[in-house]
């Protein structure tokens, strides 16, 4: 058997063996969502005819000659009855791109599409892009809004480093075929974590955004913002509202952004977030949760405090460790509801939970007080409600 035979044998086994498993939940859990014990796509997911030049002759010792270093950030969609999963694939290289993985499973069982998603470039192409976000809307189209980065025409002569992050949009009826659009217009120096809202506002198309002064700082943006524009093959927001601004002393002091299209719900739209602190260690991501008025998505309603999800166990290291990131979700019409998220920018997990659990989630936890001593006294009410309930514990 020649070295390239053995090898092919081997890595359709290794490949084999990593994807296909049946993934179970990890019980208890917190009674909000249950993690599972296995990630739903990683590198491992990539399919050999992406890595490898399969070709005897070509390739005889069967190097891989186009590595992938990362699979993370998805964005999620119920397609054709199938769980569909956008994700954000990075090669050697560090330039990402988009691939569609399908499941009849939310959990497990996820398969790459042959071929990496073809997205037109505009007249000015991007470098990189990253992070979609699918919003079926009332529209008709499901629209891909992702961040499109280009090197800073600005930066001082010898700065490699300095980018300019601008929201790039496409829209899909089957996601095989992407029609690009023109990026959104704003008035802000830089855009990421830009997420269209399902519905007309006022008859208008709405924007979640995180307006930016700088690539990795928000800065003066101050927090996640809404804007409405007349069409989508033309965008361009003329204004921002800013709806959750960031806030000192909490998960998300340094900067926070949108994560999914939010959830519609009997009693408000239902949003995932990501805040972001600086810490000794780096920046830390967790996700957060907030809820606002159906008739008003400005006006927020409620406020569950402190995080909902934090990078735990192996979810803490990778290519930029302390670090979940959620920009997919998938609402079943019978309530069950799938949040895909990655963590430390290397792998993507699955989170099962429901609209009645996210729902009482948000409603019923207590909102942060701002200050520990009052953090003291919630937590002493909790304490003792608890103690008067007499339980054997
Ligand atoms: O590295 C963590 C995340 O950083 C960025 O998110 P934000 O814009 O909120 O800082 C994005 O690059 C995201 O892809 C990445 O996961």
């Amino acid at each position: 058997m020649s070295v390239f035979s053995e090898r092919l044998a081997a890595l359709k086994a290794q490949f084999k063996a990593h994807t296909e498993f049946k993934n179970r939940p990890i019980l208890p859990g917190n009674g909000i969502f249950c993690r599972y014990e296995r990630p739903v796509l990683d590198t491992g997911f990539a399919p050999l005819i992406w890595r490898y030049d399969l070709n005897e002759q070509s390739n005889p010792y069967l190097m891989e000659r186009l590595g992938v270093n990362a699979v993370l950030n998805p964005g999620a969609i119920y397609h054709d009855g199938k769980y569909c999963l956008v994700a954000r694939v990075e090669g050697y290289d560090r330039k990402s791109f988009f691939a569609v993985a399908r499941s009849t499973s939310p959990v497990d069982g996820f398969v790459f599409d042959d071929k990496p998603c073809a997205i037109p470039t505009t007249d000015s192409p991007e470098t990189n892009v990253y992070d979609m976000r699918l919003t079926r809307h009332e529209d008709g189209y499901i629209y891909g809004l992702f961040c499109a980065e280009r090197k800073d025409p600005a930066a001082p002569k010898g700065d490699e480093s300095a980018a300019v992050a601008q929201c790039g949009i496409v829209r899909t009826l089957d996601l095989l075929h992407w029609e690009r659009l023109p990026d959104l217009k704003t008035r802000a120096a830089q855009q990421r974590n830009v997420v269209l809202h399902p519905e007309f506002i006022q008859g208008k198309y709405a924007f979640y955004t995180r307006p930016q002064d700088s690539f990795i700082e928000a800065g003066s943006g101050g927090g996640i913002g809404l804007g409405l524009a007349d069409s989508m093959e033309h965008a361009v927001l003329d204004e921002e509202r800013l709806i959750d601004p960031k806030r000192y002393h909490t998960i998300k002091e340094s900067k926070n952004g949108m994560g999914p299209a939010p959830i519609k719900t009997a009693e408000g739209w239902l949003n995932i977030a990501h805040g972001v602190r600086n810490t000794a260690a780096g920046l830390r991501y967790v996700l957060y949760c907030f809820m606002t008025a159906l008739d008003d998505p400005t006006r927020v309603i409620h406020r569950p405090g402190g995080y909902f999800l934090a990078p735990q166990g192996e979810e803490r290291t990778g290519d930029v460790s302390n670090v979940v990131f959620s920009n997919g979700l998938i609402c079943r019409d019978n309530g069950e509801v799938y949040i895909y998220y990655a963590s430390s920018d290397t792998r993507c997990h699955v989170l099962s939970t429901t609209v009645a659990q996210l729902v009482d989630y948000v409603k019923n936890t207590p909102e942060d007080p701002y200050i520990t001593s009052e953090c003291v006294k919630q937590r002493t009410a909790l304490v003792e409600t608890n103690l008067n309930l007499g339980l054997d514990l």
